[in-house]
């Protein structure tokens, strides 16, 4: 098959498993072409199968707002007719559900006919989709999809109840490809370099954005370093970056937590890890969640959206209502509190991980890719 991959390119969940699923698609034998404004950052471009197209837009000195749909739509025909491609998959529905449906009606004046999947990840539905400014175009798209699919069954609800959808929309786990996680492939984790040996090691990894409420997770973590000797791992970037480091020097925490900025090598500080903690207002899956238990660390987090699907309360993990700081720090200090315990919930996070390989979602995929072609 012949596969074009719209994306974003950046640190985002989204683009992050947009890449990893077209990855998995070039190693089957698929020839996948990824369409997009930068390199993705997971992205390796001397894979066998990969291709990868920059979308450009022109700037003019008239727009305000620089059209990417347009450039998008314009390179997304260039590229089916180019490469013949079989079928486009768009990640994140604004504004490439739209372009890719503009696309496929500019071929369509050509006698060429290419079907696209929409995937929905979800501040696409739950944050910025709904917004008045947007709705009627993101609920259109996804009508006129070929097929949508949600990654979680959350999201999915969201969909329908946000939006008014006549299509069916098939629930399709974020997955893992365990081939990549150095504890899942038995190496050891030299964790000296990053804290002391009776230091526990919690680590928050997101975009900075205040739907993550990261504030929140250095409150936690400051009631949590009072009864065990811990240190915190954030990992990241973005708008609130300056207002939590400000937090931590009023709390007077600052020595006990390590700013790494943005990182590709999540596995590896995963690895060192004892907590996760993902306190977000939202969230339709959270996939650094899921990475984090491949990797053997447990996760303490709100239960909004799809991370009830994802992280199993007092399994995995715990989960509390947002903005329960004092719950979510004494269920920390409840795993964290010995290592038997501790042990017990990274093995079951190790565990429950196993259900979203790569193995596991990927046939999905593809079943809905056989649909459309058909
Ligand atoms: O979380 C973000 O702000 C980034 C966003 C994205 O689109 O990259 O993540 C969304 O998609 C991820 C992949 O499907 C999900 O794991 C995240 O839960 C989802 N984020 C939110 O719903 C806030």
């Amino acid at each position: 098959m012949k596969i074009g991959i719209v994306l974003y390119p950046t640190f985002g969940g989204s683009g992050v498993v947009a890449t990893e699923l077209g990855l998995a698609l070039a190693n089957k034998g698929n020839e996948v072409h990824f369409i997009t404004y930068n390199q993705p950052v997971r992205l390796n471009l001397l894979t066998k199968n990969v291709f990868f197209h920059e979308v450009y837009v022109e700037e003019y000195p008239l727009f305000h707002y620089q059209p990417y749909e347009l450039a998008l739509s314009t390179k997304l025909v260039s590229i089916v007719e180019q490469y013949k491609l079989d079928l486009l998959h768009v990640h994140y529905a604004i504004p490439h559900a739209y372009a890719a449906y503009m696309a496929q009606k500019m071929l369509a004046e050509k006698n060429i006919i290419i079907p696209f999947v929409t995937t929905l990840h979800g501040t696409d539905i739950t944050l910025v989709g709904s917004h008045p400014s947007y709705k009627r175009a993101v609920e259109f798209s996804i009508n006129n999809s070929n097929a949508v699919t949600a990654v979680s069954n959350s999201l999915r609800n969201d969909t329908l109840r946000l939006f008014n959808i006549k299509k069916e929309i098939d629930v399709i786990y974020n997955f893992i490809d365990v081939n990549k996680y150095p504890i899942l492939n038995n190496k050891i984790c030299n964790r000296s370099s990053l804290a002391l040996k009776n230091e526990r090691i919690i680590t928050h990894i997101s975009n900075f954005r205040p739907v993550k409420r990261i504030h929140d997770v250095i409150k936690i973590f400051n009631k949590l370093q009072k009864k065990i000797p811990s240190r915190l791992l954030l990992v990241g970037d973005g708008p609130e970056r300056e207002s939590v480091d400000r937090l931590c020097t009023e709390l007077q925490i600052k020595d006990k937590i390590l700013f790494l900025g943005n990182s590709n090598d999540v596995n590896r500080i995963l690895c060192h890890s004892d907590l996760f903690i993902l306190p977000s207002q939202t969230e339709s899956f959270g996939l650094v969640a899921l990475e984090a238990m491949a990797a053997k660390t447990p996760v303490i987090s709100s239960n909004s959206g799809g991370l009830p699907e994802v992280n199993l309360n007092g399994i995995t993990g715990f989960l509390s209502n947002v903005g329960a700081i004092n719950e979510m720090s004494k269920n920390a200090i409840t795993i964290l509190k010995n290592d038997e315990t501790l042990e017990e919930f990274k093995l079951n996070a190790f565990k429950h991980s196993k259900n979203f390989t790569l193995e596991k979602i990927l046939p999905k995929y593809l079943r809905v890719y056989e649909r459309v072609l058909n």
